[in-house]
């Protein structure tokens, strides 16, 4: 069973930012995702495969602030 996911991320200004968090994202095993645009990440996820903190983990190590995860 999948669970929806929406991040608020802080410091994306940019087309590359929404790439990075894009890629990012693509390549967790369990997610999904659905959408990317400059301050906000949906998804769907496997919560028996990836927990919303190693989410979040990703994202921040692109360098960006992900909030509500
Ligand atoms: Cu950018």
């Amino acid at each position: 069973m999948m669970e929806r996911l929406t991040l608020e991320i802080d410091g994306m200004s940019c087309g590359h930012c929404v790439g990075a968090v894009r890629r990012a994202l693509e390549g967790i095993d369990g997610v999904q995702v659905e959408s990317v645009r400059v301050g906000e990440a949906s998804l769907q996820y496997d919560p028996r495969t990836v927990t919303t903190d190693a989410i979040a983990s990703a994202i921040a190590d692109e360098g960006y602030q992900p909030r509500g995860a």
